[in-house]
């Protein structure tokens, strides 16, 4: 835990709920805290290099996003503004300011809803064995980064800590859910993600696929929870380096990568050892990706 976390959870009042690979949850006052860090992750090592204001950036573009949604579901969003926050975490605006949600708590629905426009990472891998995705059937001659005709809601179910989670296929959804549930779920995922594709298409960016989490209020309500549509929960593609048939760059993260994988380095990815510190000028542009697609989805500066 860094040290700005830590001294969250030190604050009377606040219960530490658990933490994301770069997020951390709070309870307060019968509400949720969610806080982004400025934590970077690649290969699957969270690194020791932060890249600075991520997190505000981040919470900036999931807050927007709530805003270009709301028509479609309703989200969990309380407020982003600190002097709103319960008075626990008056002394602390300064630390929160810009990268923290308050939220409404929900009885949360332990399924990850993924929508998958185009076939990468473990879509690809299934169907490259078995023609499938999460059991669903695909065209034969698909490739890394081919577009699917339609978008397909691919679930998964959580893995413990350190593992990957589980594709799970929808009748499995069903089993888990109940399936009124699971097709009120799939519906929103798939909506959500044709709105979310249309407008970054707009702005020069495919979003390859997502990961939605929904919750329910008491009265049953399905509610659109978790920080949504930024680069750590979607695969983001600049448009126009699109190319079928071999992983395409990340819009945010492929400076991280080709460093760590490039000779200046010295790392192997599969030493199994732990990623060496990034270079500054590889985290000052890896920032201004963020902030780059920050501004053209958005339309606004990040400040
Ligand atoms: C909730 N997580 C994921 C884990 C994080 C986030 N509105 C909600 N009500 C109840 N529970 C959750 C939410 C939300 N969002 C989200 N786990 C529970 C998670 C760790 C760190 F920042």
């Amino acid at each position: 835990m860094s040290a700005a976390t830590a001294a969250i959870a030190d604050i009377p009042g606040v219960r530490h709920l658990g933490s994301g690979k770069v997020r951390e949850l709070y309870e307060v006052d019968g509400k949720l805290l969610l806080v982004a860090s400025d934590r970077i992750s690649a290969y699957d090592y969270v690194l020791e290099s932060p890249i600075p204001d991520k997190g505000k950036i981040l919470t900036q573009l999931s807050l927007w996003w709530f805003g270009q949604l709301t028509d479609l579901v309703p989200n969990h969003l309380v407020t982003t503004d600190p002097a709103m926050f319960p008075v626990e975490l008056r002394d602390h605006k300064d630390l929160l300011s810009g990268r923290s949600m308050l939220c409404e708590r929900l009885s949360m629905i332990e399924i990850e809803c993924v929508a998958r426009g185009y076939l990468t990472g473990s879509g690809l891998s299934e169907y490259d064995e078995r023609g499938t995705a999460c059991g669903i059937a695909l065209p034969p001659g698909l490739v890394d980064g081919s577009r699917l005709a339609e978008p397909i809601f691919t679930p998964a179910a959580k893995a413990a800590v350190g593992e990957h989670d589980e594709n799970i296929d929808f009748a499995e959804t069903v089993r888990r859910v109940g399936s009124d549930l699971a097709n009120e779920i799939r519906e929103l995922t798939i909506a959500i993600y044709r709105r979310a594709h249309e407008i970054a298409a707009g702005r020069g960016i495919i979003l390859a696929d997502t990961k939605f989490e929904f919750g329910q209020r008491a009265d049953g309500t399905v509610v659109l929870a978790d920080e949504v549509l930024t680069p750590d929960s979607s695969r983001f593609w600049p448009a126009d380096l699109w190319e079928p048939g071999h992983p395409q760059p990340s819009y945010d993260k492929q400076y991280v990568r080709d460093w760590l994988t490039g000779p200046e380095s010295g790392w192997d990815r599969k030493s199994g050892e732990f990623p060496p510190p990034l270079p500054e000028d590889v985290v000052e542009r890896t920032r201004a990706r963020y902030v780059e697609a920050y501004e053209k989805l958005t339309g606004s500066k990040f400040e």
